[in-house]
């Protein structure tokens, strides 16, 4: 079972779509493991985006994730991770699939709502990096095995 963060980036939580992210997760059949709504720090912003440090973008990278709250979230089902990030669509918003979150509510790539982990070994260092392993809840859901083929 693949697992993912998911963020709702500032713009996301200040335009009220916090919902709509999560709305459009639930349906597409993932499983909820853990949330929390929080304000970054720099440090964590600067640990989770250092693979970007020295890029034009990352000092407005950095501001932009910690300028207010995200939600953090991890969510995991099979191939968790390609299909989070279809959903959110290209890191460009004017490169992403119609019907993606990115597509339908964003315009440029300094505001695209969201992030979801790139890989499934990404996936479990960004959990581990955002939630202490008490903060992840494992269950199941009676659906499961109507959306899960094993
Ligand atoms: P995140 O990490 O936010 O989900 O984005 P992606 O995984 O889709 O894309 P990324 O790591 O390549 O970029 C991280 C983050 O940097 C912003 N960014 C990126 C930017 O402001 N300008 C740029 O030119 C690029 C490439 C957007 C996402």
């Amino acid at each position: 079972m693949e697992r993912s963060l998911v963020l709702v980036k500032p713009d996301g939580v200040q335009r009220a779509l916090i919902g709509e992210v999560i709305s459009r997760l639930e349906r597409r059949g993932l499983r909820l493991v853990a949330a929390k709504f929080m304000q970054v720090s720099t440090e964590l912003a600067e640990t989770h985006y250092a693979v970007h440090k020295g890029k034009p973008f990352y000092e407005g990278l950095i501001s932009y994730i910690s300028s207010a709250p995200v939600m953090a979230m991890v969510w995991e089902g099979p191939n968790a991770v390609a299909a989070i990030r279809q959903t959110m669509g290209s890191t460009r918003p004017t490169e992403a699939a119609p019907g993606s979150l990115r597509h339908d509510f964003a315009l440029e790539v300094g505001r695209n709502l969201t992030h979801a982990s790139d890989s499934v070994e990404n996936g479990a260092n960004e959990v581990a990096l955002w939630f202490k392993p008490e903060e992840l809840v494992d269950w199941n859901r009676e659906v499961d095995r109507w959306t899960f083929e094993k």
